[in-house]
């Protein structure tokens, strides 16, 4: 009698994906994992010399990148005596791989051993004053994608999900540094005018198309969450222009060595 090969769980696949890791980039376990989202990539050098840098797609599990300003790419940096996981892109939930797709580099980077979670991203700000080229703090989340990177009865808890030690200490790094409301939409196509209205009736003050499902996987998986966004451009409907791409890789070059500063200093004290 055969025995059909029983396909591996998403924890099982991250295990794998993890020991390929320390294989390829020589470094045992890794301290932080970093996720560097739209905008943020030219703030990787200023996190120190990488020991390594693999593709993702070496790695079981991951996919390509899909997004022009996102390398599908993975660096271990050596900071101080920590060793970094940086991933250089994330996939996003509207590609339409599937949620585990999504959440894959999150558990990759626990079963390497990170405790700690920096979650980037681009996105559009709602807050009156906040300027293209601004970080701004998550302190919470409003999840509209209506799913879940966890399977079955597993009810984690998400309070204080974004760390509000993580957050503390960010500000001690850089006190003009605000907080705000990330939503997640599904995406590809950025919210109507309308959408951002109820955004904003909802509570939300940074509209994006990530991060949330991430965290949601590094809070099942023990990790403490720190969520920085750098507002790319103002919420559709709020500057009188049309949204376009170009224009957050372009807020991303010009903020880039504050985003590096901010960065390398706060994961310095994680
Ligand atoms: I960068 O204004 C970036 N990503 N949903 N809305 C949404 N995602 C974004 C935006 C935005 N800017």
């Amino acid at each position: 009698m055969t025995h059909a090969a029983v396909a591996p769980t998403p924890y099982e696949s991250a295990a794998e994906a993890a020991a390929r890791l320390a294989e390829l980039t020589g470094v045992e376990r890794h301290d932080i994992a970093l996720v560097l989202g739209s905008g943020w990539l030219p703030a990787v050098d200023a996190l120190g010399e990488a020991t390594a840098e693999i593709d993702t797609t070496d790695l079981p599990g991951f996919s390509a990148a899909a997004v022009a300003g996102h390398s599908g790419k993975i660096r271990s940096i050596r900071s101080g005596d920590r060793n970094l996981l940086v991933f250089l892109s994330r996939t996003h939930y509207y590609e339409g791989k599937g949620v585990a797709a999504v959440v894959h580099p999150v558990r990759t980077a626990a079963a390497a051993g990170c405790s700690a979670i920096v979650l980037t991203n681009g996105c559009g700000g709602l807050k009156e004053g906040w300027q293209p080229g601004q970080p701004v703090l998550i302190s919470d989340h409003i999840n509209l994608t209506g799913t879940s990177p966890i399977v079955g009865a597993n009810f984690v808890d998400l309070t204080d999900l974004y760390s509000p030690r993580l957050r503390a200490m960010c500000k001690e790094v850089d006190d003009s540094l605000d907080e705000g409301v990330y939503v997640q939409f599904p995406g590809p196509h950025y919210e109507t005018p309308a959408e951002v209205r109820m955004a904003g009736i909802l509570g939300g003050h940074l509209v994006g198309m990530s991060t949330t499902l991430e965290a949601i996987a590094a809070r099942e998986a023990g990790m403490e969450v720190l969520g920085i966004s750098l507002v790319t451009n103002l919420a559709a409907g709020l500057s009188g222009e049309p949204l376009n791409h170009e224009e957050v890789l372009e807020a991303g070059r010009s903020a880039a060595s504050r985003m590096g500063g901010l960065l390398s200093r706060v994961v310095a004290r994680i």
